[in-house]
């Protein structure tokens, strides 16, 4: 698209012409843009003034173009979402590459090769729509397949269990986390006193606390976030049988996670810098993809558990039922347009085609109620279904009509069935509609009742813990101290602590310690004490980050004078290990050795190493003194190194090096050590940590 406007000669008799305000803009006859118009179709004949009745006399009101306009725009938003109102969407398709038919009639999961169109939104709880992308929050994980047998809606976590276990607590937790409302603040946080207050109050929140306290909740991207169903649902077989089952979403690209100071100074760098990176990955066509894979267990194994599946602060352990991968999601095409299809795609759990069906978790069939719900008033008329985004892309007839918004136009007399008037009236199918299994009912009483078997809040939460290494259980101690340094009624500090101990008497005396307490806060009472578990390697982190540089961004430093060919050399072995070679500079415009000008992606004001996975420099020696003494410069490296990149600095840069008091260690290459410097950039230099930073 061209930047210039189309130039128009404005007509003779218009305020615009004889003011020569904005009329450059108006259409050309015979140009390539289309005639503005308003919404009813009429041609504007001037965007840039509002009708006078004098060149400095009032607007008059019967502007209807102004009118129009401003009225839309008044409009413009709507409701965001309670929870998850942070998101960024993406088009893609999923390919089924292992039939499940043996457990279920739905196509989308039996008739293997199908590929079925999906829009997938990743989100942040606890902020507002315009919050930032990188706190230390649970990510959403939402796909819609618009399947051959209508839409099925898979809307996940990042997470693999839940706070609560009933969703009568949900209003509750969500209040807690969300800012407090007396004072508005801290947006997109939970480390605030009403947060801890609940959870020290809600013990069943203690294996997700576990979760939330480790580097999961502070992804490098949303490229390389898991994502779990989170309950079991149900398949269900052309017999009638019922197989359990949990989704879980594995990304191609591995897991991989930021440091809490580098997520914090994200926030900074860049609001913006998952959708980002999302969009960029997208747009280069390095698509990211997911692999899906279930848990399936029968009833009678369920039964043996040691603990309730369908309680959803439990996960079922890989070493206990194996994952099988079934197929593969690739995400392609970035929406046209944000608002109308990220902002308004209404994800809904009860949206599943014949062949899944839903398990009696509490905390799901609540969900079953609310998503319906929220959208009613979301997007404001029960015709939501119609927007393009939502509407199922297969066949589909109903006899719901009318109401706000109504866009199709259904013919015929007849909307009611029975019917005998239109032979094209839809009617209910028994042999391809949605089929429910036929569950006997328990032979409890009815109640409001928690089941005994929920009683266990603090197993998992211990094994959780157990399984993790050295640094990752390091980083849980020191989130919980930082999160428990910001709570300021030391009541609740005192309250977590205790629950602490029911977890891992260590974790409790580690965070104790990190807040300064005098004594270890005394347990209160639980249900349940905590059983051991043999560990689950498969629950770590660090150890399933993938040793790649694929999907990952290399910062390049650059100054005037930088030699050409050392910067050719390092781009041509970065993107030959698949990784993306952005170069920053202190002007964006630098001359190289070779006379040449280099554009460089960013300002080094505003592009900190932050934004990077690894970082390289090539800066002649003059330009490595005067960067020196630059905070931006020396910051960029600091960071680099506290937040344990690999680096490859060359002689200008060592001077840098040295003015931010870093000593170059394992992790510090020099351009000649291109190979090990790449080898070293998969992954971060875990042994450097100790020494920078005390964690509790
Ligand atoms: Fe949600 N949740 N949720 N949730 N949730 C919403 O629906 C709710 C829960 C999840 O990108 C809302 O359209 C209740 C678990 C995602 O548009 C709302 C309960 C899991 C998204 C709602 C839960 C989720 C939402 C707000 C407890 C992981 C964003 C706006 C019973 C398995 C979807 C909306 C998107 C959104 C209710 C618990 C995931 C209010 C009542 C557990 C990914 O309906």
């Amino acid at each position: 698209m061209p930047r210039q406007p189309a130039k128009s000669k404005p007509a003779k008799n218009s305020e615009s012409a004889s003011r020569g305000q904005g009329g450059e803009l108006q259409q050309q006859a015979g140009g390539t843009h289309p005639v503005l118009t308003t919404q009813q179709g009429i041609a504007v004949p001037d965007n840039q003034n509002s009708l006078r009745s004098t060149p400095r006399g009032p607007t008059l009101l019967e502007d209807f173009i102004l009118r129009e306009k401003i009225t839309h725009f008044d409009h413009e938003r709507i409701p965001e979402r309670v929870v998850h109102a942070r998101g960024s969407g993406a088009h893609g398709f999923f390919e089924l590459t292992h039939s499940l038919a043996e457990h279920t009639t739905a196509k989308v999961l039996s008739e293997k090769g199908l590929r079925v169109p999906v829009f997938c939104r990743f989100s942040t709880v606890a902020g507002g729509a315009g919050s930032v992308d990188t706190p230390r929050d649970v990510r959403g994980f939402a796909v819609k397949f618009y399947t051959p047998e209508g839409n099925w809606d898979l809307v996940g976590n990042n997470i693999p269990v839940f706070f609560i276990q009933d969703a009568m607590k949900f209003p509750d937790l969500v209040h807690a986390v969300k800012m407090e409302p007396d004072r508005a603040f801290p947006q997109a946080a939970s480390a605030h006193d009403t947060f801890w207050d609940f959870i020290s109050l809600m013990p069943e929140s203690m294996h997700m606390v576990m979760w939330i306290m480790s580097d999961r909740t502070i992804p490098r991207s949303l490229r390389m976030i898991e994502g779990f169903g989170v309950h079991s649902f149900r398949l269900v077989n052309a017999q009638g049988k019922s197989t359990f089952v949990k989704f879980h979403w594995r990304p191609v690209l591995g897991l991989q996670s930021t440091v809490w100071d580098e997520a914090v100074k994200l926030q900074a760098a860049d609001n913006d810098f998952h959708r980002r990176d999302l969009f960029e990955s997208i747009s280069a066509g390095n698509f990211p993809a997911w692999d899906l894979a279930v848990q399936l267990f029968s009833e009678e194994e369920a039964d043996a558990f040691d603990f309730d599946h369908l309680d959803a602060t439990k996960l079922v352990p890989e070493e206990l039922v194996p994952l099988q991968v079934i197929g593969r999601m690739t995400l392609d095409r970035w929406p046209d347009n944000f608002f109308a299809e990220t902002e308004q795609v209404a994800f809904c759990p009860a949206n599943v085609p014949p062949g899944i069906d839903f398990s009696n978790d509490p905390l799901l069939q609540g969900r079953l109620f609310s998503y319906l719900d929220t959208q009613l008033s979301r997007l404001g008329s029960a015709n939501f279904t119609q927007i393009p985004i939502n509407a199922p892309q297969c066949p589909f007839a109903h006899n719901q009509r009318d109401g706000h918004m109504q866009m199709q136009r259904p013919k015929g007399r007849v909307a009611y069935e029975p019917s005998s008037l239109q032979a094209d009236s839809p009617r209910a199918s028994a042999a391809t509609g949605m089929r429910h299994f036929a569950e006997a009912p328990d032979d409890g009483v009815k109640g409001r009742v928690r089941a005994e078997s929920f009683a266990d809040h603090f197993s998992q939460a211990r094994m959780f813990f157990q399984s993790q290494g050295h640094i990752e259980q390091a980083h849980m101690a020191s989130a919980l101290v930082f999160e428990l340094s910001k709570v300021e009624t030391p009541a609740v500090r005192e309250a977590v602590v205790g629950q602490l101990q029911h977890i891992d008497k260590g974790l409790a005396e580690r965070v104790a310690k990190g807040l300064g307490m005098a004594k270890l806060p005394a347990p209160p009472p639980a249900a349940q004490p905590a059983k051991e578990m043999p560990v689950s390697p498969a629950l770590r982190l660090i150890d399933r980050m993938k040793p790649t540089l694929a999907g990952r961004c290399i910062g390049l430093l650059v100054a005037d004078g930088s030699n050409a060919e050392s910067i050719a050399k390092i781009r041509k072995a970065v993107e030959a290990a698949g990784a993306t070679l952005k170069v920053v500079a202190p002007k964006i415009q630098v001359q190289l050795s070779d006379g040449s000008t280099l554009a460089a992606d960013g300002q080094l004001a505003g592009t900190p190493s932050v934004l990077f996975d690894a970082v390289a420099s090539v800066i002649p020696l003059e330009q490595g003194s005067l960067l020196s003494h630059e905070a931006a410069a020396v910051d960029w490296f600091r960071d680099a190194f506290g937040h344990l990149k690999a680096i490859a600095a060359c002689k200008g840069t060592r001077q840098i090096l040295s003015a931010g008091g870093i000593e170059p260690d394992a992790g510090v290459f020099t351009p000649d050590q291109i190979a090990e410097f790449l080898k070293a950039a998969q992954t971060r230099q875990w042994v450097r940590e100790p020494k920078l930073r005390s964690l509790a």
